[in-house]
């Protein structure tokens, strides 16, 4: 058996949020983006994951020494809180160029922002000492179909991870893959999509994915199955741990909160596969409830972070071999059983 993995957390600013709905006014204050990174050791996270403009606010109005300048201050913050970048991503769903998506635009200008601001992107993660850029294709898809040539937007996206691996000859490109919200239909809803960009792309070893729980459950996959493609490729860079209550908008519950089974196969295949050996983070992607008091709001962070590592020694525990001897003779219903006893701690 190799050394158990001792895993890193991350998470991005945007987890700890100013409780907005669409249904009603913020239910909280804005809690001041600069003293958020002096929470993350405390409540036991040492990596960030940034938005472009968590870094530089306001770039877009900004040239590059100014970006430069600020992404500098960020790093210094960074190391003098023992915070560790894990990547910054381009928010292209905010500006006004990107209502119609960034990438697959059907208008030329507001593809060219799309790639002016991935290049910036691209700049601060240098900068501030990320390896990578997550593109999570918020807008890249269609509210009708007819609205855009879908084979030529796919075309466009592969043309953008290409300019990606040529605009830096080291940063890496993780995709995050999502099939709804805010588009009707996304162009990347699985990561068997990202995976097939990455072997499609002129350098397949610096482009992979990121797998967001929810995100999968939307897609009407299992979470741990998703994990285990882009394992079988040794393509998963990162994971946004949450959960999901059926088919709906995109809940980015506690990790373990809807379905605790699901959850213990996702922590059961990243285990497998050594996952974190090579310093992969496990980042979460949770928001808290509208209804939890005080500011700033953690504990929907530091309790997903709990439940995975019950989860992980609800795993480590588990009788392997009773399991090998289970699936060996196909005894699955007395395989089930024995999980669900084991979960139950019965
Ligand atoms: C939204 C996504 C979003 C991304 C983040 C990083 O559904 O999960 O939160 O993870 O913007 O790219
Ligand atoms: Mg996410």
């Amino acid at each position: 058996m190799s050394t158990p993995v001792e895993y890193r957390f991350s998470f991005g600013p945007w987890n700890i949020s100013e409780g907005a709905d669409p249904f009603g006014p913020d239910v909280r204050q804005p809690f001041p983006h600069e003293e958020k990174f002096g929470l993350y050791r405390g409540l036991g996270f040492e990596g960030i994951q940034f938005h472009d403009d968590d870094v530089v606010p306001g770039l877009d109005d900004l040239n590059p020494a100014q970006i430069l300048k600020q992404s500098a201050v960020v790093k210094t913050i960074l190391s003098n809180q023992g915070l560790t970048p894990e990547f910054v991503a381009p928010r292209l769903w905010f500006a006004p160029q990107t209502v119609d998506g960034g990438y697959t635009s059907n208008r030329a200008a507001d593809r060219a922002y799309a790639w002016d601001r991935t290049q910036k992107c691209i700049d601060i993660a240098r900068a501030v000492g990320a390896k990578a850029i997550v593109l999570w294709l918020a807008r890249e898809g269609s509210y009708i179909r007819e609205a855009k040539d879908a084979r030529l937007a796919y075309q466009r996206l592969l043309d953008t991870v290409n300019a990606i691996l040529a605009y830096d000859p080291e940063i890496e490109l993780w995709i995050e893959p999502k099939p709804n919200e805010p588009t009707d239909q996304a162009y990347v809803p699985t990561i068997g999509h990202a995976i097939a960009l990455a072997y499609a792309s002129t350098d397949p070893t610096r482009v992979k994915g990121l797998i967001e729980t929810a995100h999968a459950l939307l897609a009407g996959l299992d979470p741990s199955d998703e994990m285990a493609f882009a394992l079988a490729h040794d393509k998963l860079a990162s994971v946004h741990l949450n959960d999901q209550n059926g088919l709906k908008f995109d809940q980015d519950k506690n990790f373990g909160s809807a379905n605790l089974r699901a959850a213990f196969n996702q922590v059961r295949v990243l285990e497998e596969a050594g996952y974190g050996s090579r310093g992969e983070f496990i980042g979460l992607d949770v928001k808290t409830m509208r209804t939890q008091a005080g500011s700033p709001v953690t504990a929907h962070l530091t309790n997903s972070r709990e439940i995975f590592l019950w989860l992980v020694a609800k795993y480590r525990s588990l009788d392997h071999a009773a399991v090998a001897a289970l699936r060996e003779a196909r005894d699955y219903e007395a395989l089930e059983l024995h999980i669900i006893r084991h979960l139950l701690g019965i």
